[in-house]
Parts: structure tokens; sequence; C-alpha cells
């Protein structure tokens, strides 16, 4: 598809509770959406955070990467078709969530040309998905998590995971195990703040028969992750070290990554996190689908992801409510613990004009 212009959006989204990791709080999200305009038009969301703490991407570096450097490759490579545009934004280093916002918008207006929708056309399996929740460290600590959690269980989830950090691990988990019991699904993540010389403390979090540990150690730090592996009986699932498929496979051989959290930015696109599902399904690896506090716009791309054969555990796709008052698009609704798949073209949404006439607080339009 020849494409004619790029808008760089920019929309202010409140989060409807503050939401705070080992490497701090997050209270509302400065979106960077992507427009693309040509024989149809496109929408993709940038999963960058406003500070460079999840990895070394944010909103603003995005931003300028894509208008200084990647939409000019993409409007001096002409007609290029989603599947050409990895190799056409591949002589930038990293950068992956950005390059995955403007794929994504890419994909979503050539798939809507086409009539066909973005699910349906990667093998989808399965026309709604499980739906976990990822609960954040409370301020209140342990008896407010207890509340948290409660009414995440009241709402349907299917799975929990909660956050951890050294100091905030052992006793809310055992907290959480002994008010709800056995049969919740129950995760940690600890977004790399923990150390190898921490396994003392992380081996007991094999009492609460965790569904797995996810990402205790930076995310260079592939072969402690692999020396964990051999003590700790709950598996060991990676996310922030998963920068490609590539990544993903050698983590795997290595012995350092026995589930696998697939998301779309991270990963840099579409096509590689669909890629990355494809060695985990040959590496007999159980993968499930994350988030990053998404408008609907990428939830709609995550929960299509979602959808496919080898995302074998519920993911942190929750429902737009656990966000946002009001959300982009169409909001997902949690029904039965599972998300709907959008069937329509493209991703399926798009934002509602009104909404997004109410939350955008800038545009920047770049034409080839
Ligand atoms: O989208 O519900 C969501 C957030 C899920 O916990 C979540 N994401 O490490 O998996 C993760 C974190 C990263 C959030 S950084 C903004
Ligand atoms: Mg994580």
């Amino acid at each position: 598809m020849r494409i004619e212009t790029v808008e760089l959006v920019r929309v202010a989204m409140p989060l409807v509770v503050p939401f705070r990791t080992s490497f701090g709080v997050q209270r509302s999200r400065d979106v960077l959406l992507l427009h693309v305009t040509g024989e149809d038009e496109g929408w993709g969301e940038c999963t960058t955070p406003d500070a460079p703490i999840y990895s070394s991407e944010y909103t603003e570096g995005a931003a300028a990467v894509l208008r200084d450097h990647l939409v000019p490759r993409l409007f001096a490579a002409g007609d290029v078709a989603a599947t050409e545009v990895g190799s056409a934004l591949a002589p930038v280093r990293g950068h992956r969530m950005a390059k995955a916002a403007l794929e994504l918008a890419i994909l979503d207006a050539e798939l809507r040309a086409a009539g066909r929708g973005l699910a349906a056309s990667f093998g989808a399996v399965r026309d709604r998905v499980p739906a976990g929740v990822s609960v954040g460290i409370p301020e209140g600590g342990v008896p407010e998590l207890l509340e948290v959690v409660a009414g995440h269980l009241d709402e349907g989830y299917l799975r929990v995971k909660l956050k951890i950090e050294p100091g905030f691990d052992l006793e809310p988990v055992a907290a959480v195990r002994e008010r709800f019991g056995e049969s919740v699904a129950l995760s940690v993540d600890a977004n790399t703040a923990y150390r190898l010389d921490d396994a003392p403390t992380l081996v007991q979090l094999d009492a609460f028969e965790l569904a797995y540990v996810e990402q205790p150690f930076p995310a260079d730090h592939l072969m402690d992750h692999a020396r964990l592996a051999d003590v700790l009986a709950t598996p060991i699932c990676l996310d922030e070290s998963l920068s490609s498929p590539t990544a993903t496979a050698d983590a795997v051989t290595a012995g350092a990554c026995e589930v696998a959290n697939l998301k779309i930015g991270r990963l840099g696109g579409f096509l590689p996190a669909v890629a990355t599902h494809d060695i985990c399904v040959e590496r007999g690896v159980p993968a499930w689908v994350g988030g990053m506090l998404e408008t609907g716009i990428g939830r709609a791309a995550n929960v299509a992801l979602a959808a496919l054969a080898g995302v074998t555990l519920p993911g942190d796709t929750s429902a737009s409510a656990r966000y946002w008052r009001v959300d982009l698009t169409e909001p997902f609704a949690l029904v039965d613990g599972h998300l709907e798949v959008p069937a329509g073209p493209g991703v399926g949404v798009a934002p509602l004009e009104d909404v997004l006439a109410e939350v955008e607080t800038g545009r920047e339009v770049l034409r080839a």
C-alpha cells in the first residue's frame, strides 16, 4: 500500500487506578497513536511508557525516532506491504515499540482495504480469549491487595498476577493464597527487581503453586535466569528479556525461559510477535499475551494475538474498565472471564470520534 500521510496523535488517558510496579508508579498514559492514510486508513498504538523505566524506550523518544527516521524510511520505500515494513525499518536499530506501532497501523489499513480481520488473517482458533489481570503494588499494603484481588475475582478474571519487589513478595503471595485458596490461577511479576543473590527468597515462592515467576532479573541476565531455573520448581516466564523471536529461541535454549510473555511492542511488531508465538509452539513453551496499559487500539491487537493456538494461558488482556473510565474505542468487556476477539476488518476497532476529540492533546502530520 502507498502511504500518503502518517499522523502522530497524542492522547491523554488517566488510569482509573494508579499502577505501581517495582520500577515506579503510573497514574496516566500520554498515548502516542499512529494514524496512516493511503488506499485506506489504519491505526496503531505505541506501547511506550512516558519514561524509559520498563525498557530504554519512552514516548518522546518514540515520537522523535518515528518523525526523524522511521516514517521517512517508510515513505522512501514507496509501496510497502505490512510484511515488508520490518525490513524497511531494520536499518534503524532498536526502537521496537515505535516500529511495532507503525507496522500495526499499516497492517490495520491493509486489512481494512482487503475487508479482512487481523485475528482471522493469522489463523486465530478462538473468538474469545481468557482474561487475566495484573495487580499493582498497592499503597495500602497486603490488606488493600486482598481487597483488590477479591474485586477482580468477583469480576470473573481467570488469572491474577501480583507485582512483587524485594520486601513485598512472600508475605503478600502467602496472604493471597491463604485468602483465596489453591484453585485461583496466580503468578508474580518482578519486573527485573531481583538479583541471583536473592535466589533463597525466590525459591520460597515454590510453596505457593504459582503458574510462573515473571522476569525476576534484568533483561540481559539470561544465564542467571537459567541458574535460577535449576533451583526453582516454579516455571520462569520472561518478559523484558524477550526482545525478538531470536532472543526468545535463545532464551529457551539456554534454559532461561519456560513460559513466554508475548508483547507486540517489545517484540517489534505483530508479525515478529506471531513469529515468536510460532517458536513457542515448536519448542513446547506455553505462551500468553502481556499488556502495556493499552487503549482499545493496542488491546484489539493483543486480543487478536491471544486468539492464536499457541497462546495457552490467560494473559494481561483485561477489560477496558480495568484501565479507563472511557476507552478510546468501543470498550472491551469481560464476559465469563473472557474478552471477545474483534471480527471486523483490520484490528476491528477504531477511535470513537467524540472520545478522541475530547482526549487528543496534539497531532503532527507527516506527508510522503
Ligand atoms: O496492560 O494490564 C496491563 C499491564 C500489565 O503488568 C503489566 N505490564 O511487566 O508485564 C509487565 C507490565 C509492564 C507495564 S509497564 C507500563
Ligand atoms: Mg512483565
